[in-house]
């Protein structure tokens, strides 16, 4: 008897996987492998149902014989275990990012004289109809609001990128690359307060009011499905952030980040060369243990941020205040610094760390840009948010298309670095 394997990464069967469990059935035993959740999640395939849940949906389908849980995207561990006669796929995976996993298999199965079968993708209007209705209940909030905290059991790290606009919100939805060996994307979006200010033309100093920012959130909300953090500045008064918390949550956003800091707020990354006023212990304290009372739902998180590194307050103060903001009920810590070098954002984890192994800490690596995603997870570091690289990325490119109209009189010495207008205009799906 052939051993016959194919790999399941769905919470919902359609016509198309029955096809695939067929052909495989007429090969010989058939194999089912369940995508492990730390898996999906980089394959934008966030699970709506448990691992165990996926396991028992294949294991109930007509012609599966076993069921086995496939760790990684690729498929070495796999193919060392069961070394199938045959393994089969539908064959959309020969074009975009999953044509590098197709590649590998290729590989692994010629070592040993393996066969692949790519059956052709059943693609009509029911299956359509199916994957448009998973992504709309991933975008809903409550499924959204809780993948952060989902998020942050199932990876080492959380890695987030700014969003400041439907646009910014589709290119984090939707990139992905493929890069040593593995499919890479970003889980979540960060609506900075900077890039949604910069975006309006207005300074970042909470002057872009409420109404405003949750009308950007509504645009990327639209067209995404990842879970966002919200930079909420200071929260404002304590009577107001109780309802920001509450609109948040309600909106089916997964945190909102506040820094410690009152009066005339204005960007961290000018440190102390503008005038800046921290909030005491108690005061921020106070406005955390409001927001957590307010909050409804045991999925939203109230994240404190510490500017103790920005304003020069030193480390005993940035440490004391995390321990403070914890007890006051905060979900997370957020430490910035505007610093080059890493090392006291290092420090200030390993020492938060030394005490609490779990409150998960937050880095904002805009200055320290040189410290890696792996070495941040090893310092205990839980998410890392991307603040302002898509902004500062846009900007000079436009910048410099303007300018070059300007100077010659025409738009033809800029086309080549343009996107082509066929692009553009089927750049967005509809429905
Ligand atoms: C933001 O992105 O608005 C932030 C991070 O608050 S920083 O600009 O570094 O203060
Ligand atoms: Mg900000």
């Amino acid at each position: 008897m052939k051993t016959v394997y194919t790999c399941f990464c769905t919470d919902v069967i359609h016509e198309g996987h029955l096809n695939i469990i067929e052909e495989a059935h007429k090969r010989g035993k058939v194999v089912v492998g369940a995508l492990s959740d730390q898996a999906l999640i980089r394959y934008n395939k966030f699970p709506t149902i448990s691992q165990d849940e996926r396991i028992r949906l294949y294991a109930s389908l007509d012609g599966v014989d076993e069921v086995v849980v496939q760790e990684e995207m690729m498929y070495d561990d796999v193919i060392a275990r069961l070394h199938p006669d045959y393994v089969v796929h539908g064959d959309n995976w020969k074009e975009g990012p999953e044509a590098a996993i197709r590649a590998h298999l290729l590989e692994l199965l010629e070592s040993y004289g393996g066969q692949l079968v790519d059956v052709p993708y059943t693609y009509n209007e029911a299956v359509r109809k199916i994957d448009l209705q998973l992504r709309e209940k991933l975008a809903m909030p409550e499924y959204r609001r809780k993948r952060l905290r989902q998020l942050i059991t199932m990876t080492p790290i959380v890695k987030a990128m700014e969003a400041h606009s439907g646009l910014t919100g589709l290119i984090v939805e939707k990139t992905v690359v493929d890069h040593e060996g593995k499919l890479d994307q970003f889980d979540a979006m960060w609506v900075s307060s900077l890039c949604d200010s910069t975006a309006k033309g207005k300074p970042d100093i909470e002057l872009v009011d409420m109404t405003s920012r949750f009308r950007t959130i509504d645009d990327i909300m639209e067209v995404t499905t990842k879970p966002i953090i919200f930079d909420g500045d200071t929260g404002g008064l304590t009577e107001h952030f109780v309802y920001t918390v509450r609109s948040l949550e309600r909106m089916g956003v997964s945190a909102v980040i506040i820094e410690d800091k009152k009066g005339l707020k204005k960007n961290s990354l000018f440190g102390t060369e503008v005038a800046q006023t921290q909030a005491s212990i108690e005061e921020f304290s106070a406005k955390i243990a409001a927001g957590k009372k307010a909050q409804l739902t045991d999925d939203f998180m109230i994240i404190a941020r510490i500017e103790s590194l920005i304003l020069e307050r030193g480390m005993d103060d940035a440490l004391a205040r995390a321990a403070a903001f914890t007890v006051a009920g905060a979900d997370g810590i957020m430490i910035h610094s505007r610093k080059k070098d890493p090392a006291e954002i290092l420090e200030f984890c390993d020492r938060f760390r030394q005490t609490d192994r779990t409150t998960p800490i937050v880095v904002v690596p805009s200055s320290f840009n040189t410290v890696t995603e792996e070495e941040l997870a090893e310092h205990g570091v839980n998410i890392v948010i991307y603040a302002n690289q898509l902004t500062r990325s846009a900007f000079p490119a436009m910048q410099k298309t303007a300018e070059d109209i300007l100077r010659f009189h025409r738009a033809k010495e800029v086309d080549d670095r343009l996107l082509p207008i066929k692009q553009i205009i089927t750049l967005i799906d509809e429905l």
